[in-house]
């Protein structure tokens, strides 16, 4: 069930599958504060992939840049509390992965309908590179590209399906990475979605 991509990223296959009810209700109660939208990147284009955040910061683009904001745009309030299910499943697979002291402040909540996609980028949005990336998918299944450290690097293809963990960190932190347009399917529990939790220390 557990599997190096290379030195610093783990996939942790089903990992989240024994939480999957505490994390989806987790999503709900989020987005009832906090419900998704697409974004629009500095350039002006919107974003295929739906968003939403929660914890201290969360990840927001418009035409002024990227940047972490304590502070949704939509609502103008703060970002709803991460989640207690979000930060232990987190943490734990962190710990599976080698990095014990992982204290994520951002959960950037991504939602994926088919065709949706996210090019390949890098993430370095955040302050201390040391801290590692946990992600959690959910719902229909996704390709994630896992490239190198140069854009041009030819990305490996990894099948990624509702339940795994991948912990992203060390010398894996900062690779290119994206993920293909998603097919049509249906997910008993998340219908024609994908939803990836993205645990962060932003700050
Ligand atoms: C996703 N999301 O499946 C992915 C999972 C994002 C994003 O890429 O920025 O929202 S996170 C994958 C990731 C994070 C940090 C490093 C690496 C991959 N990596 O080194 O490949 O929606
Ligand atoms: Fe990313």
């Amino acid at each position: 069930w557990r599997e190096d991509l290379c030195a610093g990223a783990t996939v942790l296959r089903a990992y989240a599958l024994a939480h999957e009810a505490d994390l989806l209700a987790g999503v709900t109660s989020v987005c009832e504060v906090a419900p998704f939208r697409h974004m629009h990147t500095p350039g002006g284009f919107r974003m295929s992939v739906a968003m939403t955040n929660c914890g201290d910061y969360g990840w927001v683009t418009d035409r002024t840049g990227y940047r972490y904001d304590a502070i949704d745009p939509v609502s103008g309030q703060p970002w709803p509390q991460m989640p207690d299910a979000f930060l232990r499943l987190a943490q734990a697979a962190a710990a599976a992965a080698g990095f014990t002291d992982f204290t994520p402040d951002a959960c950037l909540i991504n939602c994926y309908e088919p065709g949706a996609r996210m090019s390949l980028h890098q993430d370095k949005d955040e302050h201390d590179f040391r801290q590692p990336i946990v992600s959690v998918s959910l719902g229909i299944p996704a390709v994630f590209q896992f490239g190198g450290d140069a854009r041009s690097d030819k990305p490996v293809r990894v099948p990624l399906q509702h339940g795994d963990v991948v912990v992203w960190g060390g010398p894996a932190r900062l690779r290119y990475h994206g993920v293909l347009a998603l097919k049509q399917a249906t997910h008993p529990l998340l219908g024609g979605r994908r939803i990836n939790l993205t645990l962060r220390k932003a700050a």
